[in-house]
């Protein structure tokens, strides 16, 4: 179906939505959302899911009565809705505090507020039932050269994480962290820049089992990236723990467009493969409605992003069931990558002549792949045509 339902798992961030329009160019465009009118409006739309920083919650710096009312009033109007809370996160970046990063900023008191901080968000989000801790390090970077040691702010990043790892775990907390990748922006240069650098960080962390990732469309296709691919190595690597799906055309800005927009191929093969491969975590929207847009716009922007995603999971699957294009994907060889190269071992593999003595290299050069065809039938599908 294309309405939308809570077994879609559709989320939004209170940032999305709530985003006024403030650019470094303009100021803002739209009124404040109270939290608790995105929710209903969000539920009304079909979503499961809505997430926060601690920020978009609470105001930076609010007193502790201050805090209990925001909390509380938004968990009322969780329990009128249904709508859960999947994921939660920590503002790190918007106040001048953080203007050189949060866990891996030189100064070593900001380090140490910048973890209370996370911490207390933690429990917060523990409280609400978050499953996943998303942690996006948009400050954690630099603009020149010898203004940050790399390798000393990789040690200070790994020291930052395993104390938020041993805290989940002595706390009891059924909480996993989901490291969120990106280039640039506001930082020149980002620590753990692409999917591929978070992957491997997480490998030198004291309990890997406890990190994956949430990769974000947009930031991929900053760095000019297959984003398919890379959320395939996430699949892969048992590490997807969110996604934070928008839209975004080329190597530019973070454009933040919804879900749809932007690169509409690369979103199509996205949806084939999240609906294939066995993903079952939220699929969380992390967009930006335009600033040229009044509210009308903003939830029309959004309810986008869900049928968006619904018409291509349509398109995705017709392509799938197509017989022809079950040909055409045997004609293209696929059947053979997903068979083993050497089951007879190494010493079958030196024993057999047909594998090299024999094999007969101009015929097998000669052999087409067939591959335009496929990709003509699944411009086909994305196209209505068939
Ligand atoms: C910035 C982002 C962030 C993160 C968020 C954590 C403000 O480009 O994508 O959104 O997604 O901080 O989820
Ligand atoms: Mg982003
Ligand atoms: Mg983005
Ligand atoms: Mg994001």
């Amino acid at each position: 179906s294309r309405q939308p339902v809570p077994g879609d798992k559709f989320s939004f961030g209170l940032w999305t939505v709530g985003w006024q329009g403030r650019d470094p160019f303009g100021d803002a465009t739209r009124r404040v959302l109270d939290p608790v009118e995105s929710v209903h409006r969000l539920a009304d739309l079909g979503a499961y899911g809505v997430t926060f920083h601690d920020d978009d919650l609470i105001p930076f710096g609010a007193g502790d009565i201050e805090r209990e009312t925001a909390v509380k009033r938004f968990r009322q109007a969780l329990d009128a809705t249904g709508l859960i809370v999947p994921m939660a996160t920590t503002n790190l970046f918007t106040h001048p505090v953080f203007k050189d990063g949060a866990f891996t900023a030189n100064d070593r008191g900001i380090r140490r507020y910048a973890l209370r901080k996370t911490l207390r968000n933690i429990d917060l989000a523990a409280e609400l039932g978050a499953r996943t801790y998303v942690a996006w390090g948009g400050r954690e970077g630099a603009e020149s050269g010898a203004a940050k040691d790399v390798r000393a702010a990789l040690d200070r990043m790994k020291e930052a994480f395993d104390l938020l790892g041993q805290y989940v775990v002595e706390q009891g907390y059924d909480l996993k962290f989901a490291i969120e990748p990106k280039p640039n922006e506001p930082r020149g240069d980002i620590l753990l820049p692409t999917v591929g650098h978070a992957l491997a960080f997480i490998e030198r962390l004291e309990r890997p089992a406890l990190y994956g990732v949430n990769p974000e469309v947009g930031h991929e296709q900053m760095a000019g990236l297959n984003f398919p691919h890379g959320i395939a190595q996430a699949l892969w690597a048992g590490k997807l723990f969110h996604i934070d799906l928008n839209g975004q055309s080329g190597i530019k800005y973070d454009q933040d467009l919804r879900f749809g927009a932007g690169d509409l191929r690369s979103a199509f093969w996205l949806v084939d493969l999240l609906e294939t491969a066995g993903y079952d975590g939220p699929r969380h929207f992390d967009f930006k409605p335009p600033r040229t847009e009044d509210l009308d716009g903003v939830w029309t922007s959004a309810a986008g992003c869900m049928r968006n995603y619904l018409l291509l999971k349509e398109r995705a699957a017709a392509f799938r069931a197509d017989p022809a294009v079950q040909d055409a994907l045997r004609a293209a060889r696929l059947d053979q990558l997903a068979r083993p190269t050497a089951e007879d071992g190494l010493a079958g593999l030196l024993a057999d002549g047909t594998a090299y003595e024999t094999f007969d290299v101009e015929a097998a050069a000669a052999r087409g792949m067939a591959f335009e065809h496929l990709d003509q039938l699944a411009l086909e599908h994305l196209l209505g045509a068939v």
